[in-house]
């Protein structure tokens, strides 16, 4: 519960509220976050779309740092209320789970269908959370499922004997929409999290189709009237419930139904790491889903045969895209079956669109050619990431550019390069960023009590902890960087540009590998903020519970941040958009969105280093032979891990251990004289502030193609058929849908 500090002071207290207020965390990292600005863009775009999900109890865990380790505490964000959702008591279906199959006559037509009965039914009820579009009348909306007992469930109706299993009946049907999975990027094969899929896809289908059929239009018109985009993989048995649903309830064939489907979805992927695709056990779909097993195997079976006659004999095609994969036990493999049921793929930037079509699906590409596969780049809502995050900027560029229409039209940001050389904008524009690292520098103070000088070059890690994210070789060059600074004559220390590492992120609870790196950056942190002898040229700060709220705090704050993935791995990244739109530097690998990036803003003003991806496959193979030895730089730092520098040898080791006695599988050591280099280059650069505010207003000048409402533009042409309809997406149309 709220209390005001003073009495009589609640309405002076509204910033103390905001700050009472728990983000909605209902989503791991990019992914989710990515659908909120896109449903954002949706609506002040004038686009009839919406948001669906799951309204889980227990969110994102919320990070404590307890001696260095990362411990997970949980977010049971519902406790004061949620002011911002509609209970839409009106709007409930049921979900059926488990159950078995059987055939049954139509005693009028004659024909047989097959029936899905039994089994557990639990309730999904609507709760909506609309989003105005800014500057129109337009309202979005995201529409989140939580799970009950179904309405013929009541306690009291069941004796004595029954009642304890009554009660975990309820239970089982509340765990549904629980708690939120914590991997990001990773896949963990749980049948609690299948149930969660299936009834995100269920809820929504029947509400879809609700709608539809208030239109009394024929089911040939479905595709016309509705896009589904899959946003990856985790709904995907949206493409068998759909046929379901057509085939067993509503009567249709096969042929006809199908060709429905795969003209009403699309789907998105966002990676290409290989432990993060979707790959589910055939047993255990079969067991929570009897029927839609049936429908998958009937789909996979057409869509072979189909293969087959094209590319007759050609049996290791038919391995390679069969939504089934052979071997103990069997997996359903959720790409290619999303791959199979869509009419159009599309990745989230141009070098990861190229990669899925050149590996994770060429060979769909042999049977359906290039043009089902597509890119749309991601982007960025310029209202949440630069109007709302740093008031100050936005303030100061409406005033330059003599309006603010730049907030629906990024284009008109480009007027500021006419301004990124003029000594005095310079100057309002570097007191800004001044004022924002203030911001943070305080924040860090009362926080963690670091204190660090706002003049110091922040530099700035914040993302999901990951291996393929390489923090781990961040807060190594960090050391590097420290052994450099002890060894410097005093003259020489005074020249050295003072820096601020600053890291801040999750580590999935079961991600051993990645909550050493926290402990590692945390050891790290303590060492070098104590060192007097460095004279602050260097101080380390891990931001304990990364989320969206803080994030709005960090990324106005940034001189430089970090997205140094290893090549091919990051499939977008939207964080980099961010940074870059306030105005901050990026030092990056060539991967993702940096790229283009990189294209729009110029190579002048981003920091390139690292192997390409075209060359990790190989670099890997080398050092899987034991053909490569870790770089001298790289050898001295993690001798002094192991000596103990930072606590208790022995610690780090697993870590350690992934780049001597593993084959550095993200290339660390391949990359590590580069990554210094470049910083060495940044520090130097930094010491000319007209230069480095000339690249930072360059940054935010050409940053138009990533504004979210380009990339769902993109969605809505090309991929959904749909255009603006001021007057159609009201509030109204929400709630007499
Ligand atoms: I799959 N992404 C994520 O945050 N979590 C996931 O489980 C999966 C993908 C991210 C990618 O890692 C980013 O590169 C990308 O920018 C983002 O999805 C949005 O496309």
């Amino acid at each position: 519960m709220f209390i005001p500090k003073e009495p009589g002071t609640l309405v002076s207290a509204m910033e103390d509220l905001i700050d009472e207020e728990r983000d909605a965390a209902l989503g791991n990292g990019g992914l989710g976050r990515l659908a909120a600005c896109y449903v954002d863009s949706l609506a002040s775009c004038d686009l009839p779309g919406w948001g669906y999900g799951l309204r889980y109890n227990y969110g994102m865990f919320q990070q404590r740092i307890v001696d260095g380790y990362q411990t997970e505490v949980p977010d049971y964000w519902l406790n004061s209320g949620n002011p911002w959702e509609l209970p839409r008591v009106d709007k409930t279906y049921n979900v059926r789970f488990f159950g078995g199959l059987h055939d049954e006559k139509d005693p009028e037509t004659g024909k047989v269908k097959r029936v899905w009965d039994g089994g557990q039914v639990v309730q999904a009820a609507a709760y909506d959370v609309p989003i105005p579009g800014y500057d129109t009348t337009t309202m979005g909306n995201i529409r989140l499922w939580s799970s009950r007992p179904n309405s013929s469930f009541d306690l009291s109706s069941f004796n004595e004997g029954n009642y304890n299993q009554a009660v975990e009946e309820k239970k089982s049907a509340e765990n549904i929409t629980s708690i939120l999975y914590p991997n990001d990027n990773h896949m963990v094969g749980k049948e609690l999290r299948l149930k969660q899929e299936y009834f995100l896809v269920a809820a929504t289908l029947q509400d879809i189709i609700y709608r539809f059929k208030k239109g009394k239009k024929p089911w040939c018109e479905f595709p016309n009237q509705v896009a589904i985009q899959l946003n990856d993989t985790h709904p995907t048995l949206a493409i068998p419930e759909l046929q379901r649903i057509l085939v067993d309830e509503e009567c249709l064939e096969w042929d006809e139904a199908w060709d429905i489907v795969t003209r009403t979805f699309a789907f998105t992927n966002h990676t290409v790491l290989p432990e993060a695709l979707e790959r589910w056990p055939v047993d255990l779909v079969k067991h929570l889903l009897p029927r839609h097993m049936e429908i998958i195997y009937a789909i996979n079976l057409f869509f072979l045969q189909k293969v087959e006659k094209q590319f007759p004999g050609d049996r290791d095609l038919l391995v390679q895209v069969s939504a089934i994969e052979e071997g103990s036990p069997q997996c359903l493999r959720m790409a290619s079956l999303a791959v199979i049921g869509s009419h159009t793929v599309n990745g989230v930037a141009a070098l990861h669109s190229h990669l899925i079509r050149t590996t994770l699906f060429q060979h769909f590409i042999r049977y359906y050619g290039e043009e089902k596969f597509t890119n749309v780049t991601n982007g960025i809502s310029p209202r949440r990431w630069l109007h709302q995050a740093n008031p100050n900027l936005s303030q100061l560029i409406s005033s330059k550019l003599g309006g603010i229409e730049w907030i629906k039209d990024m284009e008109k940001l480009r007027a500021l390069n006419d301004l990124a050389t003029d000594k005095e904008f310079q100057e309002a524009w570097m007191d800004v960023k001044l004022h924002n690292k203030m911001r943070l520098a305080g924040y860090i103070k009362n926080n963690l009590g670091i204190e660090v000088s706002p003049d110091a070059l922040f530099d700035i890690q914040v993302k999901r902890i990951h291996e393929y994210k390489r923090q781990f070789m961040n807060i190594l060059s960090v050391i590097h960087r420290y052994h450099e600074l002890k060894a410097m004559e005093p003259s020489e220390l005074d020249e050295a540009t003072p820096r601020v590492v600053i890291f801040g992120g999750k580590a999935a609870p079961g991600y051993y590998i990645a909550k050493l790196v926290i402990k590692l950056i945390s050891s790290v942190s303590a060492k070098v903020n104590s060192d007097c002898s460095i004279k602050n040229k260097l101080k380390v700060v891990f931001l304990p519970d990364y989320n969206v709220s803080l994030a709005e705090v960090i990324i106005p704050a940034s001189d430089i941040s970090q997205h140094i993935s290893t090549a091919g791995t990051e499939a977008s990244g939207t964080s980099n958009m961010k940074f870059v739109l306030n105005g901050g530097l990026i030092l990056g690998t060539v991967d993702g969105a940096n790229i283009e990036i990189g294209e729009e803003i110029g190579k002048d003003n981003i920091f390139f280093f690292g192997v390409l991806a075209q060359d990790v496959e190989d670099l890997r193979h080398h050092n899987r032979m034991g053909k490569s030895a870790m770089v001298s730089s790289l050898c001295a730092v993690v001798q002094s891990v192991r000596e103990g520098e930072y606590g208790t040898p022995g610690v780090f080791a697993p870590l350690l251990d992934t780049l001597t006695i593993g084959t550095d599988y993200y290339l660390v050591s391949v990359d590590f004289d580069a990554y210094i280099e470049k910083q060495r280059e940044i520090e130097e650069l930094y010491k000319d502030k007209s230069c480095w505010a000339a690249k930072s207003i360059r940054c935010t000048a050409n940053m138009a193609k990533f504004s979210s409402d380009r990339s769902i533009r993109e969605y809505a042409e090309r991929i959904w058929n749909i255009e603006p309809c001021p007057l159609a997406a009201t509030p109204e149309a929400i709630l007499n849908d």
